[in-house]
């Protein structure tokens, strides 16, 4: 989440306020009410008071590893961001919303060209453009009612706020065992964002639901990323590995990735909680040209950083940057074996990154049949590979296909 405004302050909370009208009952219902008008949701409001449960959750995680490659998950950020009372002096209540995004997929495409899945966080615009000012404006609206001395902070996935406990405690919903919240009118499609304030606002009860037996998430993970019941490995997650995850892709987690070229929703599409769920109503979420349910995967392979960033600006899409979406399509290739890839995996081996490289060279070693033609264009691109961990993979891909490879890279690079 991200701090998007901390409110002047200047005098007290509303409770003390002498001048306001405002009872917390009252403040809370005019806090939901006009967050309901600004198009969230859900809306509910909990006490500031510190995640200690959850603090200690996630610092056994981070301990264990399993944040590993989020450097910027620090014990001292987890310690923050379980703290109301450091991330805003005098907070009293934290008003959590939650913003749908489900919407159905009418695509097709008859051309048949490989096509790797995107999560469906990021079919439309960047939730945070879209959610940021909305939060603005509720923290405005919450000082123009309290006070001016009244202060808030708002946050927004990026900023130092555990937004699911946020949401849980504020009566949202609750944590399943895919560690998402659960809500329900909406499942777990939710983006969530919280306000922080100094107000006091009456609390909403605590949803007191679970899982039950179901382990539904558990069992279908593809990666078996999950270490138990609200545990995740996110080392293992495919959504981390295609999203955060900066380097190679470890090679025995490529073929479990199946199609997903862009995050992952395997955990929660089982997940009874997400039957039959009304679509979001916000067309910034609907399919967007440039991103969308699916991606043509050769297309993508051809873009170059300008297409890359004209294309994706403005989508959650632009995280994975142009070197881990191409690596991933790489690999969603490799998993597919349609051998209309082939040319496009061999322009690959001649990509300026080294990530798409060598993904593009597993890619080929994965493909059922090579041609001669084929083999010998990686066997000149093995041959001028300047990296070694390139001209490792470009060695087992012709290995699967022929034997043991000659090793070429001491010999020039001849073109033509
Ligand atoms: C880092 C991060 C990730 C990481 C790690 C996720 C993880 N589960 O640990 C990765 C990259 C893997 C990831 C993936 C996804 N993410 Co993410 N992510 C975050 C981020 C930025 C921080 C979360 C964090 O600190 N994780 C560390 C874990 C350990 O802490 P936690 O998740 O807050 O809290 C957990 C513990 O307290 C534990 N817990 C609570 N009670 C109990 C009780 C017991 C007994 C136990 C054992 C555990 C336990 O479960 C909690 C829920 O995970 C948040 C935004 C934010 N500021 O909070 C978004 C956020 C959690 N992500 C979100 C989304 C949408 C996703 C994806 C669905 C995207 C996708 N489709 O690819 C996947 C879902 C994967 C999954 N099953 O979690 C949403 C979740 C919305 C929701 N309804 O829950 C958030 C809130 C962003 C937002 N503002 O909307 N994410």
């Amino acid at each position: 989440m991200e701090m998007l405004r901390i409110r002047a302050c200047g005098m007290q909370e509303s409770r003390r306020n002498e001048n306001s009208v405002y009872t917390p009952e009252a403040l809370g219902t005019a806090v939901r009410d006009e967050a309901r008008s600004l198009g969230f949701d859900l809306v509910g409001i909990g006490r500031a008071e510190p995640f200690t449960r959850e603090r200690d959750l996630i610092l056994e995680d981070l301990a264990r590893g399993h944040l590993a490659g989020m450097a910027w998950i620090t014990a001292e950020r987890v310690r923050l961001s379980c703290d109301p009372e450091a991330l805003l002096p005098g907070a009293r209540s934290v008003v959590a919303l939650g913003m749908a995004y489900q919407c159905a997929d009418s695509s097709s495409h008859p051309d048949g060209m490989p096509r790797g899945r995107v999560a469906r966080y990021a079919w439309g615009r960047d939730y945070h453009d879209v959610i940021r000012p909305k939060l603005r404006a509720l923290a405005d609206a919450l000082v123009a009612q309290a006070g001016p001395e009244t202060r808030c902070r708002t946050f927004v996935d990026t900023g130092p706020l555990v937004d699911r406990a946020a949401a849980e405690r504020a009566g949202i919903g609750f944590v399943g065992k895919n560690t998402c919240v659960l809500t329900g009118r909406h499942g777990s499609y939710v983006f969530l964002s919280a306000v922080l304030t100094t107000a006091e606002l009456a609390s909403d009860p605590v949803v007191t639901r679970d899982c039950g037996s179901c382990r539904a998430c558990l069992d279908a993970c593809p990666t078996d990323a999950f270490v138990g019941p609200r545990q995740l490995n996110a080392t293992r997650c495919i959504s981390y590995l295609t999203i955060e995850h900066r380097g190679p892709i470890p090679a025995e987690l490529r073929p479990k990735m199946g199609d997903w070229v862009f995050g992952c929703d395997v955990c929660q599409e089982v997940c009874p909680w997400n039957r039959a769920r009304p679509a979001s109503p916000r067309e910034e979420f609907h399919p967007s040209q440039e991103a969308g349910p699916s991606l043509d995967l050769i297309d993508l392979l051809g873009l170059d950083e300008a297409a890359f960033r004209a294309r994706f600006r403005g989508t959650p899409l632009t995280r994975a940057k142009r070197a881990g979406l191409l690596r991933n399509a790489a690999i969603v290739l490799g998993n597919l074996k349609n051998p209309s890839a082939i040319p496009a995996l061999l322009r690959g081996l001649a990509d300026p990154e080294l990530l798409v490289r060598s993904h593009a060279a597993w890619a080929l070693g994965q493909m059922d049949e090579l041609t001669a033609d084929t083999i010998d264009v990686m066997q000149r691109a093995l041959a001028g590979e300047p990296d070694p961990d390139v001209r490792e993979a470009l060695r087992s891909a012709l290995a699967a296909h022929e034997g043991l490879a000659p090793d070429l890279s001491a010999r020039p690079f001849v073109t033509g």
